[in-house]
């Protein structure tokens, strides 16, 4: 028999747009200031398409390095926390989703699963599939943004909350420090977070997996000025902007920027407003964090969330942590 799908909605359709302008007013718009946007607007459809290429380059390594973490120790994960509600925040359709399911189901435990994504018609459709592909698991889908309706997470029975993928890494520590505590707070006892991160590594190879020879990062990155374009009317030119993605080794992070190759000056009809560039100036459109072991481990623990187990692939270049309040 089918199984049952419930989706909850927190976000309404016009809440993406009014925070794209804020955003936009306060990152773009202030004359003086660092340009800088957030990197959930690189992901409408052409967008997302891209991301997808990218994991599959050869330079850009997270994706296969998670994926061959998660074939060797899903079955760990599955018993060590014990859970039989995985909760998944971003995604919910992908492998990685299967094979922690399939893991759950083979330990026996699995009785709910909870896709979180911001994107209504992308999470319909992937509860759908994986109702139809585990019976009698519950699925329960919440529309929301993992910055602001950690505290609407459907409760009960032993929930894992699994964060995949090294998104952790786009947020910047005070950020990144919130939504842990945040998680934590709406946990009960012996609930936890699986969590990847992308690990410190040589700078060459880092830069490399933002910066590859085929030019798809590059698309992905420009493809946040059409997305200005379509939703203000904005008249960005893709082609006058540079990609680069350098590694910044003070802060830790890879940052991709866009760079204006000319003094220029882009209308946003919507705001009724003008933005100027210089020549050469950076517009920041993500950062991506790159994490020590003992690092993950003293930030989950500062959120009360103590590191129960960790994994990592046989290069070490990336990390899934199970932490357990
Ligand atoms: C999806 C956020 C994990 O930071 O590596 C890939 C996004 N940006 N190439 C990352 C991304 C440029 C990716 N995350």
């Amino acid at each position: 028999e089918r199984s049952p799908v419930r989706v909850e909605v927190h976000v309404r359709p016009g809440d993406a747009r009014r925070a794209l302008h804020l955003e936009v007013l306060a990152g773009l718009c202030e004359e003086g200031r660092p340009k800088e946007l957030s990197p959930k607007w690189l992901y409408d459809e052409r967008g997302s398409q891209l991301f997808d290429e990218i994991t599959r380059l050869p330079e850009y390594y997270p994706t296969r390095r998670e994926r061959e973490i998660l074939l060797a120790h899903a079955g760990d994960i599955a018993r060590a926390s014990g859970a039989d509600t995985l909760m998944e925040l971003g995604s919910g359709s992908s492998e990685k989703t299967r094979l922690l399911l399939n893991a759950m189901r083979r330990a026996g435990t699995l009785r709910r699963f909870v896709p979180f994504d911001v994107s209504e018609t992308f999470l319909r459709q992937a509860a759908q599939t994986v109702a139809g592909e585990y019976p009698g698991l519950y699925v329960h889908a919440v529309v929301g943004d993992f910055e602001r309706h950690l505290g609407r997470l459907p409760t009960g029975g032993r929930r894992l909350v699994a964060f995949l993928g090294g998104t952790i890494g786009n947020l910047k520590p005070a950020e990144r420090a919130r939504f842990y505590a945040e998680l934590a707070e709406g946990l009960e006892p012996g609930e936890g977070l699986l969590l990847g991160t992308d690990l410190l590594k040589d700078r060459e190879r880092l830069f490399a997996a933002y910066n590859d020879s085929a030019g798809v990062t590059a698309e992905f990155n420009r493809n946040v000025l059409k997305v200005l374009n379509r939703e203000l009317g904005a008249d960005f030119e893709p082609e006058t902007f540079e990609h680069l993605a350098p590694f910044d080794e003070e802060n830790g992070w890879v940052e991709m920027r866009l760079i204006s190759t000319r003094a220029q000056t882009v209308r946003l009809p919507v705001l009724e407003r003008y933005v100027n560039f210089a020549e050469g100036e950076v517009l920041r459109t993500e950062v991506s964090c790159k994490f020590r072991l003992e690092q993950v481990e003293e930030e989950l623990a500062r959120a009360g969330l103590r590191l129960v187990e960790r994994w990592t692939d046989a290069a070490g270049d990336f990390a899934l942590s199970l932490a357990l309040k």
